[in-house]
């Protein structure tokens, strides 16, 4: 499938050819009274491996209900004070936790002292009328298990303020393990500087998905920010910029709020993984080191939108030689003050580096890293140099890299992930266009870029680690499947303020990061955690959409200022037919091929939410609608009688551009002609299919979703 607005990953270039996109309404959207009825009654992301229904009441929760821990292990216990504390601004209840050696009956009880075989994240539930018992080896498995736990609950428990109402855990019987043991997401902090308070939210918003581990992106080109003792300016000037902004002073993480970040980070389980990019995007660091440039003379800070602007000086040894003890300095102080076991070296984006500059980069950093014992983690550039074997390389490579495998013009990216497999790494799987969530959505976002196409919900979500570098048909995957350790979400910040189409102006509004992140991430993180935790064999969109669906309750309550994306029977919100839509069945979309000619066939094609593919649907006095083509502003017209094609033409209102819509089910329709009765029906799900008018026959290729 080709995306229509993909283009190849351009440095510098980025910023001058961003296209300017007008930003279209947003989906009307009424409150309704009747939510849409709930097939059950909870609804669980990601997906566990097995769940059976259980039938009879759910454990009434009272403020006596006691937290029952079956250890006296501080971390078991732990798990424990934070369930309570978890369940308390909404119940308003203070459950109490008590270490006990044996269960009791009517309480929540958490046991550590499961099996082995359960792995360190691995858990079971059992809840039912006379209590709830969460069974894991260790307390780790536990704090995955509350995380489900809470969705057994009424979405009203995320609540920050007292609900009055019954809180019932939903009867079930649950066995759960991740598939991958990393399942990570990346805060861009150099370009938007996140506060610690707003990174501490953004770690509770995603261990509730069982994210765990925080890929903090600490330098590039716009900012350094961790302090680092011996080297004062990296703060001092190397933080006082941020993309669109000059002039701080407090852009940057001193030891003690890493240090917090850490430790809040590990009570939710989760590992953070500092990332120090280099040799590229470090114009930071060549504004406070001036050793580092090859003319000794420290560069001005950068807060500008371009990528690819800068270089460590690697032309002579004094300058490698510079950069050897800068890196040893800075990657000393991050070592001990980071407790998991990666250091992220960055290594992307070096058009102008020489492939020995390049080594000796990634020679100076890694033996930096080992000599601290920690592993190597970087982007899968760093598989063209020499890299110590079980590093950890990042793909972020696209459909168009996948392509050209096993072509003669396979492509850089993949030629280092072959070299990366071949010195024995392993890999974290980003995939541009599936798991960058700066991505736009569609062509309405506001924020964001589209240069890996435009990633919708269903995009973020439709993919598989093992076959994901792999040929477009799935097969001849170069990364062998047991060398993957997981999945990655990645939130760059490059474009992090409202109408990014174009550069920012002096009244562009810049949100705050938090409210930018969860625009973004939301839900598209929760797709991405499911594709790192369930098994493949368990998901499918689906399903998966009607489960997210009831998770949007969960996060207006938490007060998650998310997307509430197309493609999504968002519960409680009853989508109208009228207003500006995306027309899509079997997979496919109603377009017009970009065409604005009088006659021209409507055709489908893969949905990429653009204006071809827009359409106003417009209500009519006799209760049918006309169908307008946003890119010509033509209407869809019935020609001729069944079996004809569908063409768009100037509206003119007679009954041959009329439509009548009816709901078939959840949220499928059909689209009858007024002058034919026929249906709007694709002849086949593949691009470039013609939209035809059929007899009802009750395909799916005549039910239409209108988003
Ligand atoms: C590429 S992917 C980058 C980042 C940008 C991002 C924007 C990668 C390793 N580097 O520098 O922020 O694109 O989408």
């Amino acid at each position: 499938m080709r995306w229509l607005h993909r283009r190849g990953r351009r440095l510098v270039a980025l910023a001058t050819a961003a296209v300017t996109l007008p930003l279209t309404a947003t989906l009307s959207q009424a409150a309704a009274a009747p939510p849409t009825p709930t097939p059950a009654p909870y609804a669980l992301v990601p997906q566990p491996v097995s769940q059976q229904a259980v039938a009879g009441e759910g454990f009434a929760l009272t403020a006596q209900t006691r937290i029952s821990v079956l250890s006296r292990d501080s971390d078991a216990v732990g798990v424990g004070t934070y369930l309570s504390k978890l369940l308390a601004p909404a119940t308003g209840y203070d459950l109490k936790v008590v270490k006990d050696t044996r269960a009791p009956k009517n309480a929540l009880v958490l046991d550590p002292n499961g099996p082995k075989k359960l792995g360190a994240e691995g858990y079971t539930i059992s809840s039912g009328k006379d209590g709830v018992v969460v069974k894991a080896h260790g307390a780790e498995g536990l704090f995955r298990g509350v995380q489900t736990l809470r969705q057994l609950l009424p979405a009203a428990v995320e609540s920050r303020t007292k609900q009055s109402r019954a809180w019932t855990v939903s009867p079930a019987k649950i066995n759960d393990a991740p598939r991958y043991e990393y399942r990570g997401v990346m805060l861009d902090v150099a370009r938007r500087f996140f506060p610690v308070d707003q990174v501490k939210r953004y770690i509770d918003e995603a261990a509730a998905y069982k994210i765990n581990t925080l890929h903090l992106h600490l330098t590039d080109d716009q900012g350094w920010r961790i302090a680092i003792d011996a080297l004062p300016d990296l703060t001092k000037v190397g933080a006082s910029t941020q993309s669109g902004f000059t002039g701080g002073t407090g852009w940057y993480y001193s030891a003690a709020d890493y240090k917090e970040i850490v430790s809040y980070a590990s009570s939710r389980f989760m590992t953070v993984v500092p990332e120090i990019d280099g040799p590229g995007h470090t114009m930071a660091a060549l504004a406070s080191v001036p050793e580092l440039n090859c003319d000794n003379k420290a560069k001005p800070p950068y807060s500008g939108f371009d990528v690819g602007i800068s270089l460590y000086c690697l032309e002579d040894g004094t300058h490698t030689g510079n950069m050897r003890r800068f890196l040893k300095t800075v990657i000393k102080e991050v070592a001990k003050l980071t407790p998991g076991p990666y250091i992220h070296l960055g290594g992307d984006e070096t058009p102008q580096a020489t492939p020995e500059g390049y080594a000796s980069y990634v020679k100076a950093a890694t033996e930096a890293t080992t000599g601290r014992h920690k592993t190597v983690m970087g982007w899968h550039q760093l598989g063209q140099s020499a890299i110590p074997s079980g590093s950890i390389m990042q793909y972020w490579g696209e459909d168009d890299d996948r392509e050209s495998i096993g072509t003669a013009e396979e492509t850089e990216t993949i030629r280092f992930v072959r070299n990366g497999v071949s010195q024995g790494a392993k890999f974290v799987m980003s995939p541009s266009d599936h798991a960058y969530l700066d991505m736009k959505y569609d062509v309405s976002t506001p924020y964001g870029l589209s240069w890996s196409g435009y990633v919708p919900v269903q995009r973020s979500y439709e993919w598989d680690p093992e076959t994901v570098t792999g040929k477009l048909d799935g097969t001849g995957s170069i990364v062998p499947a047991k060398k993957i350790a997981g999945v990655e979400a990645a939130l760059w910040a490059d474009r992090a303020y409202e109408g990014s189409g174009s550069l920012p102006t002096p009244s562009t509004r810049w949100p705050e990061p938090r409210d930018y992140a969860d625009y973004m991430s939301f839900p598209r993180l929760p797709a991405l955690a499911e594709v790192g935790w369930s098994p493949q064999s368990a998901r499918d969109w689906d399903g998966f959409r009607q489960r997210l669906a009831q998770h949007g309750q969960r996060w207006t309550a938490a007060g998650i200022a998310y997307h509430a994306a197309p493609g999504i029977p968002w519960t409680g919100t009853v989508r109208t037919v009228e207003g500006v839509h995306v027309l899509e069945t079997g997979g496919v979309a109603l377009e017009n091929g970009g065409s604005s000619s009088d006659g021209t066939d409507l055709l489908m094609w893969a949905p990429n939410r653009g204006n071809n593919q827009t359409w106003t649907v417009a209500p009519q006095s006799d209760g049918t609608y006309t169908l307008t083509a946003k890119s010509s502003g033509k209407c869809a017209e019935a020609a001729g009688g069944a079996g004809a094609t569908v063409v768009q033409r100037a509206c003119n209102g007679q009954t041959g551009q009329r439509w009548k819509i009816t709901q078939a089910d959840n949220d499928r329709h059909t689209i009858a002609s007024a002058a034919t009765g026929l249906l709007l029906t694709a002849a086949s799900a593949a691009n470039g299919a013609r939209a035809t008018q059929q007899p009802d026959t009750g395909s799916t290729l005549q039910r239409w979703s209108i988003d």
